[in-house]
């Protein structure tokens, strides 16, 4: 009997001292991450934007810690994305640039992002915004660990509609290819955004979405994730702001930001929740700069969107979370938004990713921790290109080419303006403290820390390559990408041995040289690794049949995508050979390869029937070298894609 009482008891004080540690255990706090899409560093009152006020975003800031040395991964949407929410740069994911409608890849099922970490620690999880990290089914937020999703599945431009908001006919370029903008909730497209009137409601729906989900889990821990849509052209802004600063339209869509900020710090509060709640405030990106007017600013830095100068990476950034972060600190350390996931990890106590990741804990930074510095080196890479290494202070620019915005005029009213080339020619070497708009090169004066950054930027390349340099990092890993029906023909030359005169890029190498021969066809989309993709060289290869073989026609194909810089060959000759010394030419094309066409289509090159003998077989493609005057890239190398060879 009293051993019965002794354990009744023990079990209550035992039962009462897990409650008591439960209690004692602090509350997870909820987060939030509002995104603004090319949002320039100059473009937030309190980071110096002049023309208008941003009162809640710099009440953000005040409360909280403000980072002037805050940097997304790249310049550029979906890269900036992928790496927001798995902790890596963007290279190391496999996601570059700005995916579209027509893309076939995105984020890879077996990365690990921000909200499937979070709901594993019992998070609900909602994204209201703009996703672009891949449109197909498998590759939306509900497959990726968000519950709730409403927004756009890529940029708010990818729509067949003109700068002037004018819908496009079929002929009206490449823009009007595009599929009508789909407003997506859950899994399902429910609405087009087909005017300029459709882009204005985005800003508020999206923030009308968030406050109802923070309402809806005011009692469980949430995560937030508010990727707007503006200040990404084409700006609109609701009625209820529309010409309300009387400093035109970029001025009115960001008040209608910040508007939305303050809804969401309000609804915190009049839920309780301010104290505990966690709320980041970045951009994906610098400012599209050639938009003018339209665009925003990020002085003091130079460029913008789009390179890696300082204007294009480091954005504007504050959070405040009252419970652990002393308000009006001001952070110069550097950070960067692959060092959100690991510290969300910390902060939550969940485990990392399994997969390695480049993040780094900037907890004490938050905190204004004395001395803390999680992270003193900064990788800055631009789609597969090392542009330039930081440790500390210093910044180590590679050669390399770039899209300016220096000496050219700038575009007006939601019209773009042309792109200037710019080009590092030898390292330059920039103090970032002392020069912050990157004006003068010290490479000359301090030759040690040019080599220092010099060892960095070589384990940057082991790790995570260089197409600059052409190579191939060790730890890079692949997109998810759309399984889809390949292909298939029979031909004479499938698996014999060919010789390719060129390098093709290692990023567009299909399964090697091989890809030419292998019987499968390549598909529209140029990254399906069924193509060579030669970039500003020609491209010659020589198919050995083994014997003899009497030969009826041959074909190759080429993609023309000149949307993404893929031209069709200026010349192919077609030539067959007994010894393979001595060629016999069959076929010549002439093409005006340099013209401009949209169409996204593959090409074939064929000879009539021609009933030779030959044991060889040759095919030249010219390449245009570069982008012709006319084009977005103008200047810039040209590429040739090719597929398989047929010999029949
Ligand atoms: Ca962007
Ligand atoms: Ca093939």
């Amino acid at each position: 009997m009293l051993n019965r009482n002794i354990k009744i008891i023990l079990i209550v004080i035992i039962v009462g001292f897990l409650n008591a540690c439960k209690s004692d255990k602090p509350e997870l706090p909820n987060i939030v991450i509002i995104f603004i899409d090319d949002l320039g560093y100059a473009d937030v009152g309190c980071f110096g934007a002049r023309d208008y006020e941003t009162p809640n975003i710099d009440r953000l800031a005040k409360e909280g810690v403000r980072f002037t040395n805050f940097y997304a991964s790249q310049a550029v949407c979906s890269a900036s994305r992928a790496s927001l929410l798995t902790g890596c740069y963007s290279e190391r994911v496999g996601i570059q640039g700005a995916l579209n409608s027509f893309s076939n890849i995105g984020i890879n099922p077996d990365e690990t992002l921000i909200p499937e970490m979070l709901k594993e620690e019992g998070y609900a999880t909602g994204i209201f915004g703009k996703w672009h990290l891949g449109h197909h089914q498998q590759f939306l937020p509900l497959k990726h660990g968000f519950d709730e999703y409403l927004g756009l599945p890529y940029s708010n431009d990818m729509w067949p509609v003109g700068f002037d908001g004018v819908p496009f006919k079929e002929t009206d370029g490449w823009k009007s290819n595009y599929p009508p903008l789909p407003l997506i909730e859950g899994m399902q497209i429910i609405d087009t955004i087909a005017t300029l009137d459709d882009q204005a409601k985005l800003t508020t729906l999206y923030t009308e979405k968030a406050v109802q989900f923070i309402e809806k889990h005011k009692s469980s821990p949430f995560f937030l994730y508010l990727p707007h849509s503006m200040v990404h052209v084409p700006i609109a802004v609701s009625d209820k702001f529309k010409g309300k600063s009387g400093k035109g339209l970029f001025a009115d869509v960001m008040m209608e930001l910040d508007w939305s900020v303050g809804e969401i710090l309000n609804t915190l509060e009049q839920n309780g929740l301010s104290d505990n709640t966690l709320v980041i405030f970045t951009s994906d990106n610098g400012p599209w700069l050639n938009f003018g007017n339209y665009a925003g600013l990020a002085y003091p830095l130079r460029e913008g969107k789009g390179n890696m100068w300082e204007g294009g990476p480091r954005v504007s950034t504050a959070m405040r979370w009252p419970e652990k972060i002393p308000a009006g600190l001001v952070c110069d350390n550097i950070a960067s938004s692959i060092d959100i996931l690991p510290t969300l990890a910390e902060i939550t106590d969940a485990p990392l990713p399994e997969l390695k990741i480049d993040g780094v804990s900037i907890l004490p930074l938050m905190t204004g921790e004395d001395d803390a510095v999680p992270r003193s080196q900064f990788y800055y890479y631009y789609g597969g290109d090392l542009i330039a290494v930081r440790k500390n202070n210093w910044k180590l620019v590679f050669p390399h080419k770039y899209r300016s915005y220096k000496n050219v005029e700038p575009g007006k009213d939601g019209f773009p303006g042309p792109y200037g080339k710019g080009i590092v020619s030898e390292m330059e070497l920039y103090h970032l403290k002392n020069d912050i708009g990157e004006t003068t090169n010290l490479a000359s004066q301090y030759p040690k820390i040019v080599e220092g950054l010099s060892i960095i930027g070589d384990s940057a390349r082991t790790d995570l390559g260089d197409r600059i340099k052409n190579i191939k990092g060790m730890g890079v890993r692949k997109p998810g990408r759309r399984e889809y029906e390949k292909t298939r023909v029979k031909h004479l030359a499938i698996n014999e041995a060919i010789t390719i005169k060129n390098n093709y890029s290692f990023q567009y190498a299909g399964s090697g040289d091989v890809t030419l021969v292998n019987g499968i066809l390549g598909s529209l989309d140029y990254k399906d690794e069924e193509w060579l993709g030669f970039e500003g060289t020609d491209f010659e290869a020589i198919i050995d049949l083994e014997n003899e073989t009497t030969i009826k026609m041959i074909k190759c194909s080429f993609l023309k995508n000149q949307n993404s810089w893929i031209f069709c060959p200026s010349k192919i000759d077609i030539s067959i050979s007994s010894d393979g010394k001595n060629y016999q030419l069959i076929k010549s094309f002439n093409e005006d390869a340099g013209m401009k066409d949209y169409a996204h289509e593959v090409v074939e090159y064929k000879t009539d029937i021609i009933n030779s003998t030959a044991r060889f077989v040759k095919i030249h493609a010219k390449n245009i070298g570069t982008c012709p005057e006319w084009h977005a890239g103008a200047g810039g190398k040209s590429w040739l894609f090719v597929d398989e060879i047929i010999v029949e």
